[in-house]
Parts: C-alpha cells; sequence; structure tokens
C-alpha cells in the first residue's frame, strides 16, 4: 500500500472509506488521521512480529526499561520519517486535498510525563529501535497525561489534559496478556516440605491491561514495544460495592502526577509504582520461562533497568517472584535480582529522594514490606561485619530507618550498577550524596551522560538546517551524528554561512508567526532569540532571569545613551499546581511583560514572552528558533540537563553555568563558543557546608539589585505589595537559597557579553555553526550504546535484508 504514490492514494481512500464509511471529501482531519495512522501499524505490523520473532530465535538478551514517564509527544510524523514514507504519502495525500501536516498538527501529544526524565526514556526508545537493539519499555498508559496549562490574567490554570479523546491509533489493546496485580491483605506463613513460605490471603487484585505501541527504528526493519499498563476492575473482585471498587481501581491508572523533581508521598502514587512494576517483572519472568524455562539463568537472558527510584520496587517484587512462586532460596533469588537490576539516578535534590512511611508501606504491601525488612536486616548485617561498632554509619545506610523506606537506598543495595547522568553529578554522587555506599561498593558506580535523539530534535524539527547540513558534509550524519564536525570546513565559506544564517532567521519567522498568532504580539526576527524553556523551578532559575530584564528595563530608563541589540526573552514553563513559589514566577513573567511590551520606548529594545503549554510539540518549533539557550540552574543542581542539548544541536549560543551537562557542552565547543558565569558547583556545595552567604549583602552593595527588588514589592507593578512578597522573601528572609544574587553580577556579564558578540553576525554564526558541529556527542544513541555495552550486556540484532 505504499510502493507508490497512485498505490498509497487508492489505499488511502479505501481504507477510509471502510473505517469510517465516508468519501475523502466529506470526512473530517479526525478521521483522516486515524485512518493513515491505521494504516501505518498495519505496514508494520509485519516488522513489529518479526523483530519479537528474531529476537526469540537468535536468544537475544532484551533489557526491559520500567519508567513511570513516557513523554513521547507526537508520533505520527516521526514514524513516517522513520519509515521513509513521509514524502511519498505527503504526495499521495496532497492529490486527494489532503495536508500532512494538518494531519501531524491534529495529532495529540502523548504527554505521559512531566520533563527531563520522561522525555530522556522517550529518547532511549527511539535510540534502542534505531540501532537494532533489543529493547522495550514498560510505563504506565494514564488517562490523563501532564495537566494543559491555560493563563488567565498571568496565571496559571490547570485543565485536565485529553490525548485520548479519540483514541490512540498507534496503540494495540493486549487482553491475553492482562495480569492481576495484588494489594493490601495479610501474608500466611506455612511450612511446605520443611521450608517456610508465604502467601497473601484477603489482598485486592487490579486488573492490569497491556496496551503495545510500537517503536519504529529510523531506516531499519525493528519495530520494539512500549507496554503500557491500564488499571482496571478484576472479573474475580472483592467485597465492597463494585462502582466504588472500580473507581478506585481504575484511579490507579488516572493521571500522571504532575511534581517534577518532587516527591508527593501520596498513597496513589505508590499503588501507581506497584501496579507498573508488578504487571511488567510477572509479564518479564513469565515470557523468559516460556523460553528458557531455566529461572536461574535470568539475568542472562534479561536486564531491568528502573529510571530513578520510582520503579524500584522491582526489587523486592522479582525477590516474592523468584522466591514465593518459583520456590528459589533467598540467596538464590538476591543473586539473580542483582545481577538482573540497574539504576539511574537523576537528581540530588533532598526533597525530590523518594522515602515512604512504613504505616502507608505495610499495609498496602505487606509482602513486599517483608522483603524489604529482609533484604535491610541482611544488608545491615554485612556493615556490620565491615564496619563493625560503626552505628551512625549503618544507621545512615540502611534502607529502613526512622519509619521511612528510603528508596535510593534500596535501589543502590538491589543493583548491580548506579549511574549518574552527567559527569558531574555522578562525582557528586560518588563524593557527597552516596559516598557511603561508594565506599562500600566503588564497582557499582558510573556515569552515563544524557543525550537527545538527534533524529527528532534536529532531523524532524528542523528540516531546513537538516538539508542544509545535507547539501554540505552529505547524510552520513544522521547514522553518525558525530559527522557532523565535518560541518567546521565550512566555517570560512561565505556562501555556507549565509545560508546557514538564513537558516535561523526562517525558523525565527516560525516561531514569530507562532507567537504572534498565540499571544498576539508581533517579534522582530532581527532581535536575540534569547529562551528559556523547561520546568518551573527555584533551582532552575528563572527568577534570575526575570530580575536580569528588570535591571535591563531600568537601565535602559535611566540612560537614553545607554543602547543594546534588541532581544526577545522567551519563556516556556508549567509548574507544579501546588508550587505556590513557582506560580508566583510564572506571574511575574507576566507582570514584567506586560510593562515591557507596553511601553514604547523599552519594547524597541526588549520584548517579554511566555509561551503557554510548553510541552514536545512546542518545543519543537521553539528549539530551532533560538540564538541563546538560557541553561542558568544553580551549580551542582541540575543533574544533567537535556533541552540544553536541544538547543545546542540547533544551534543556539549556550548562555550557562557550570551545571550538569552544560559543563560537558564546555569541553565539546571550547570557551569560545559558549557563555558561562556564576558560582561552580564546588563553591555553591561549600556554601551550604560551611555557610558564610548572607544575600542581604549583595542587597545593599549592589544598587542595581536592591533596585528590582524594591521595585518588585512596590513602584513597577499594579500590584498590591502582597503580590511579589513571597518572592522578595525568598530572597532576603531565607537568604537566597539558589544563589541569583550572588550570580547577578557575573550573569549581567555575561549578558554583556553576549549582546558585544552579536554585534559581529558572521561570527556569531560561526560560533553557532561549531555547536552544532560538536553536539554529536550528545545523541542519546551515544548514551545507550554505552547503556547496552557497560550495563545491560545487549548486542545489536542481525538483520537479514531481503
Ligand atoms: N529529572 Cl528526579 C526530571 O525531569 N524529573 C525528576 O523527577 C527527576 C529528574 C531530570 C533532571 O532534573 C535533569 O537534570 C535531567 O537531565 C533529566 O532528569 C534526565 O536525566
Amino acid at each position: 500500500m505504499f510502493s507508490s504514490v497512485e498505490e498509497f492514494e487508492w489505499s488511502f481512500k479505501e481504507k477510509l472509506e471502510s473505517m469510517h464509511g465516508k468519501s475523502t471529501a466529506d470526512s473530517t482531519t479526525q478521521e483522516q488521521f486515524q485512518t493513515l495512522g491505521t494504516m501505518i501499524r498495519e505496514y508494520i505490523s509485519g516488522n513489529w512480529l518479526g523483530t519479537s520473532e528474531q529476537y526469540r530465535l537468535e536468544r537475544k538478551k532484551q533489557v526491559y526499561y520500567l519508567s513511570i514517564e513516557f513523554l513521547l509527544g507526537k508520533l505520527l510524523k516521526s514514524n513516517l520519517i522513520h519509515l521513509g514514507l513521509r514524502e511519498l504519502c505527503e504526495s499521495g495525500l496532497k492529490r486527494l486535498g489532503i495536508s500532512l501536516s494538518a494531519l501531524e498538527e491534529f495529532e495529540s501529544d502523548a504527554g505521559l510525563g512531566n520533563g527531563g526524565l520522561g522525555r530522556l526514556a522517550s529518547c532511549f526508545l527511539d535510540s534502542l529501535a534505531s540501532q537494532d537493539l533489543p529493547g522495550h519499555g514498560c510505563g504506565i498508559r494514564y488517562k490523563h497525561g501532564l495537566f494543559d496549562q491555560k493563563i488567565v490574567d498571568g496565571y496559571q490554570v490547570e485543565l485536565p489534559e485529553q490525548w485520548l479523546k479519540y483514541g490512540n491509533v498507534w496503540e494495540v489493546r493486549r487482553d491475553d496478556e492482562a495480569i492481576e496485580v495484588l494489594f493490601g491483605g495479610e501474608v500466611e506463613s506455612f511450612n511446605n516440605k520443611n521450608r517456610l513460605e508465604f502467601r497473601l490471603h484477603g489482598a485486592e487484585a487490579i486488573t492490569a491491561v497491556p496496551y503495545d505501541l510500537p517503536i519504529i527504528g529510523y531506516h531499519t526493519n525493528t519495530v520494539n514495544t512500549l507496554r503500557l499498563w491500564s488499571a482496571e476492575a478484576s472479573t474475580h473482585s472483592s467485597n465492597k460495592s463494585l462502582m466504588k471498587y472500580k473507581r478506585e481501581a481504575e484511579a490507579v491508572s488516572e493521571f500522571l502526577y504532575p511534581d517534577d523533581t518532587h516527591d508527593e508521598g501520596k498513597i496513589l502514587r505508590l499503588k501507581q509504582q506497584y501496579f507498573l512494576v508488578s504487571a511488567s517483572i510477572q509479564r518479564i519472568v513469565d515470557s523468559y520461562k516460556e523460553q528458557y524455562g531455566n529461572i536461574r539463568k535470568l539475568h542472562e537472558e534479561i536486564a531491568i533497568h528502573v529510571n530513578d527510584t520510582h520503579p524500584v520496587l522491582a526489587i523486592p517484587e522479582l525477590m516474592r517472584i523468584l522466591i514465593d512462586v518459583e520456590k528459589l532460596s533467598w540467596d538464590e533469588a538476591w543473586e539473580i535480582t542483582t545481577q538482573t537490576i540497574s539504576y539511574t539516578n537523576h537528581t540530588t535534590l533532598s526533597e525530590a529522594l523518594e522515602k515512604w512511611r512504613v504505616d502507608l508501606f505495610k499495609p498496602l504491601l505487606p509482602r513486599i514490606y517483608m522483603i524489604v525488612e529482609e533484604i535491610n536486616e541482611r544488608y545491615c548485617k554485612q556493615l556490620w561485619n565491615k564496619y563493625p561498632g560503626d552505628w551512625d554509619r549503618i544507621e545512615q545506610m540502611a534502607i529502613i530507618a526512622h519509619g521511612v523506606v528510603k528508596m535510593a537506598h534500596l535501589a543502590i543495595v538491589g543493583s548491580k550498577s548506579v549511574n549518574g547522568v552527567a559527569e558531574i553529578h555522578t562525582e557528586i554522587l560518588k563524593q557527597r550524596e552516596m559516598k557511603l555506599f561508594y565506599e562500600y561498593e566503588p564497582f557499582k558506580f558510573n556515569n552515563k551522560t544524557n543525550g537527545i535523539t538527534h533524529r527528532r530534535w534536529l532531523l524532524q524539527c528542523n528540516p531546513e538546517l537538516s538539508s542544509l547540513i545535507n547539501d554540505s558534509i552529505g547524510d552520513g550524519w544522521i547514522h553518525e551524528p558525530t559527522q557532523l564536525e565535518n560541518l567546521l570546513e565550512y566555517q570560512n565559506d561565505e556562501a555556507f554561512l549565509s545560508q546557514f544564517m538564513n537558516v535561523k532567521k526562517k525558523r525565527k519567522e516560525v516561531l514569530e508567526n507562532y507567537v504572534h498568532y498565540t499571544n498576539g504580539i508581533a517579534l522582530d526576527t532581527d532581535s536575540i532569540f534569547d529562551i528559556q524553556v523547561k520546568r518551573m523551578h527555584a533551582y532552575k532559575r528563572q527568577l534570575l532571569n526575570v530580575l536580569h530584564i528588570m535591571y535591563l528595563y531600568n537601565r535602559l530608563k535611566e540612560d537614553s545613551h545607554f543602547k543594546m541589540h534588541p532581544r526577545t526573552f522567551i519563556f516556556g514553563a508549567k509548574a507544579s499546581p501546588g508550587y505556590y513559589f513557582a506560580k508566583k514566577i510564572i506571574k511575574l513573567i507576566h507582570s514584567v511583560a506586560d510593562i515591557v511590551n507596553n511601553d514604547r520606548y523599552i519594547s524597541q529594545f526588549i520584548k517579554v514572552i511566555f509561551i503557554e503549554n510548553y510541552r514536545v510539540s512546542l518545543g519543537e518549533i521553539i528549539f530551532p528558533a533560538a540564538d541563546v539557550s538560557e541553561q542558568i540552574s544553580t551549580a551542582s543542581k541540575e543533574a544533567s540537563g537535556t533541552g540544553n542539548m536541544k538547543f545546542m544541536m540547533n544551534g543556539a549560543l549556550t548562555l550557562g553555568t557550570l551545571d550538569g551537562a552544560n559543563i560537558e557542552i564546555l569541553r565539546e565547543v571550547g570557551e569560545e563558543n559558549i557563555f558561562t558565569f556564576g558560582l561552580t558547583a564546588d563553591e555553591v556545595l561549600n556554601y551550604y557546608q560551611y555557610g558564610g552567604y548572607k544575600s542581604s549583602d549583595y542587597y545593599h552593595h549592589d544598587l542595581r539589585i536592591k533596585k528590582v527588588l524594591d521595585q518588585m514589592l512596590h513602584g513597577l507593578f499594579p500590584l498590591p505589595r502582597e503580590e511579589f512578597e513571597p518572592i522578595f522573601d525568598s530572597l532576603m528572609s531565607y537568604n537566597d537559597e539558589y544563589f541569583l544574587l550572588r550570580d547577578f553580577s557575573s550573569y549581567v556579564k555575561a549578558h554583556e557579553c553576549i549582546n558585544h558578540t552579536y554585534q559581529n553576525k558572521r561570527d556569531w554564526a560561526i560560533k553557532s555553526l561549531n555547536n552544532v558541529a560538536k553536539s554529536g556527542f550528545f545523541t542519546s544513541d551515544r548514551t545507550i550504546r554505552q547503556y547496552a555495552s557497560e550495563i545491560w550486556n545487549i548486542h545489536q540484532r542481525t538483520l537479514h535484508h531481503s
């Protein structure tokens, strides 16, 4: 059905007719989208089946990537590109009077994630399939993904997200693979042939129904699987009222918790975690046994990766199955489990570290809790042998202490590998946060610097830049992105540079169009597009960016000789609904925007734009349009960052602190192609450890800071003083936990340097080109190859081209 434009056209018409009983002319965009999606799913079904068949026949070791979030975004366009069918479909549809891009636009984002962590998981799936690696995702099919953000009068309002409104054309429901997950009940022990055994009675079952999504590799036959579990009422249900039980069961996969790097500690969240883990592990073990039989060799054929601590109950769940169902001894089960599971840490922020209260945990998961207790006891005994008498150390390392279960400790103890997501982050884990664990088992710790799929984040989202690259260095970079370095040969090629600048200009116009349409504000595409898009969080310091804009406003007002290259400051960020401070910053951005954009004089130099409802599909039009990428987290706080890589790959220059992967970006591009500023991580951590910072000194001694902060309370905005008092207080009364005032002056200087550098557009373009050229290191293909060979020990399938 895809071998020629004519055939496609014919098949599409047939399919539309049979699915919707309509002619093309009478059909809606929704029906057309549905039709095309279905055709693609059917088209890949052979390769999908073939991939898993071959993994089985070749006895390939497979990895299962367990993640509570997968931030997939839209799939139609990337699927078509990966299959090499996009142009054909575009022409075929055009002949039917249908615009392919309208169908691509129509698709809802699958927003089953909050931010970096969930998007990383999606990039990893893409890289696994595109490199023919046997790896699959396991997640939750939330009925509602991350909330939709509306801005009303400058305040964030959250609306329930509705990605399943028209169903999901990519998924296949697998009733035959549904399985029950048990909650509550009591553990009963009994003797069986001299062996003490355990079983649950009186537990309540929730049925986990898998929906499988194909993960289509780029220009290959490989189609892997993302399995998303949906919670339903079990048919063998309990004694409660049926309606109530059904509601409670379905609530488990109803919505995604909207907290990024923050632990909610709510019981429903723990239910979600165990639901994901139990369904996934039961099915993984089942299918392993079906193929190999001998459970003792599980770790030789299967790797299970836990994405942060959210799925870390995989450890006691696997133990439970090996002991209670497979009847292995504790030691045998422990050996297999700790050879199978590996763990990635994504943050050192203490508020994100999951700790579950024993009084919640134990009644919800009694058998699992028992196993965690046993793991803890045995571990503490080992520690005692190694560090006799060192109570303090053992207490600090224990899995259960002071009435809580520490999930990160469980993860470290039960895994064969623990990795951080950027070099500096891994070092901080080893030297500080997980120091004692590192001393005890140093061999477990390793770094895997994050990456992004260059297919979505360059090839797909920036076709203009991609074609220019293809026309100069060829298209080898698509398979091996480090080849982008060959672009450096064009640094002095005037014709190339001018085309390169045109591409950026073109992409700024695309974003301008969007902003003009949605915000009603016209932008100057000759201005510097200076962009910060990411979740709203105190440590990410969007506030520092705002304070600087307020300072520029004052500077322009006070000094008529002060001139600057026009700047468009663009923000996009969702705040967690319960995060009071983050929501205040959103209001502040809008308040500053109101003043700045409506001032005839000022707005010639500065504009401030807030893009509502930032999400993956908006990222695809935002990253290509940036001149400056704001990566200004307090050093030591941003584990890696991945937006920084997306900007860089599209030619933005980073304005960043020496934090997370910014440090590795600096190493790749060299000092002359990046703007760095601020405290180093060591300086920040030393302040935390030894004190010595007094934010009010900076307020009193730097008049720029004083003026801006005073204006925030009164003077600039038509708002009561109380509106931004909490922000003022965070900086002054609470001593500015994230060192905004400390870094302010060096941030101003870095901005001046940007302003100065941009005066020479050609020099700027060369720097921009250097960023694209050196971005190859940050492909998630590289990251995944490192995971594959250094942690999972999985290997590419052999492809038989027919
Ligand atoms: N990250 Cl713990 C999230 O997006 N959500 C989380 O709950 C946690 C971490 C991010 C982290 O803040 C970024 O620095 C990383 O680049 C990203 O994970 C992927 O590793």
